[in-house]
């Protein structure tokens, strides 16, 4: 039996027309996709200057590629069309051409040389921290802990925060410069951040490798046990809301679940962020307080029950009485002890 329903095949003729109808179309789609595909085509950025130039560098990079691409294949297509294989043509023999040879040596010398003096411009400000906006936050003394010149911005003012990973959480202590490790604030998984603000991070883990990253707020930073690395980012003013991202480095099997958020609010609200934190901790620091001192002052009256019935004299440390309240900070673990500097 013969089936009658066969898609008949394009003409030749027709093919090529049709793949580069398509080609057109892919290429259309996706570039009036707009904003929302900006990330497929280069880095993102927007939310710090160091992102901003590496999406330049990028864009740079990427057009220069996108001309060498054309030109070669441009150059292989016509070939491929005028040359190709003709009953009774002959291929002209020939042996090298200098003038050829010199000038793809040199041109592809000058594409280097171009490649890498963009590169060598926009490094430093891509690496080196920038001085707070006026309009940014007054960072008081206390709170400029990074001290190595060379990671601070010319101005020597960053608010400098602690980006510790662990397996499977971002943790955020913002140091206040006091010995006292334990009335720090401290953030999980949201780092909250004043705009106009010049942040820079000490990148460390607790655990495995990790990576610290926020593709709009900069490059990826390596999170290692017993290493600080650091970076720094600064959202311009009026850029509030919150930066995404995720540990980027596999770290085990939650790893899909480490995400990364910081929000960036107005100098105004993050001092008063700050406030509540600080006003939080003395808080629960006082209370622990208060129940140790509440706990001691039971064991101390448990003494004489116990003195004439248990032999051992521990007085205090058995019964039901429920465990004391850790510290008021996770910050202060031994496992984070030992990863500090
Ligand atoms: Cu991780």
């Amino acid at each position: 039996m013969r089936r009658s329903n066969r898609i008949p095949h394009p003409s030749r003729a027709a093919l090529p027309t049709l793949t580069l109808a398509s080609t057109l179309a892919a290429t259309l789609m996706l570039t009036l996709a707009g904003p929302a595909q900006a990330a497929f085509w280069a880095p993102e950025s927007g939310g710090s200057p160091n992102a901003d130039r590496i999406h330049t560098l990028y864009t740079v990079v990427f057009a220069v590629g996108v001309v060498i691409f054309v030109l070669v294949f441009g150059a292989l297509v016509y070939a491929l069309v005028k040359f190709r294989a003709r009953p009774g043509a002959v291929a002209e023999q020939l042996h090298g051409n200098t003038r050829l040879e010199i000038g793809w040596t040199a041109g592809a010398a000058a594409i280097v040389l171009v490649l890498g003096v963009v590169t060598f411009a926009l490094l430093p400000g891509i690496r080196n921290p920038e001085n707070s906006d006026p309009a940014g936050w007054p960072i008081p003394a206390s709170f400029q802990t990074a001290k190595d010149p060379g990671l601070l911005p010319p101005d020597g003012k960053s608010l400098n925060i602690d980006v510790n990973g662990q397996q499977y959480a971002w943790r955020f202590v913002y140091p206040d410069g006091d010995d006292d490790r334990t009335n720090n604030v401290v953030a999980v998984e949201e780092m909250v951040v004043p705009t106009g603000t010049a942040i820079t991070l000490d990148v460390r883990s607790s655990d495995v490798g990790h990576a610290w990253w926020i593709p709009k707020l900069g490059g990826k930073v390596d999170a290692l046990p017993g290493y600080t690395n650091h970076t720094w980012f600064k959202v311009p003013l009026g850029k509030e809301g919150v930066y995404t991202g995720q540990c980027a480095e596999l770290c085990g099997r939650n790893h899909a679940n480490m995400t990364a958020r910081v929000r960036a609010v107005t100098p105004d609200e993050f001092t008063a962020w700050l406030a509540q934190q600080k006003a939080d901790l003395e808080a629960a620091a006082q209370g622990a307080e208060a129940y140790r001192a509440e706990q001691q002052r039971q064991d101390q009256e448990a003494v004489p029950d116990s003195a004439d019935g248990a032999a051992t004299g521990e007085a205090g440390t058995s019964g039901d009485a429920p465990a004391p309240p850790t510290t008021t900070n996770p910050e202060a673990t031994a496992d984070d002890a030992a990863s500090q500097r």
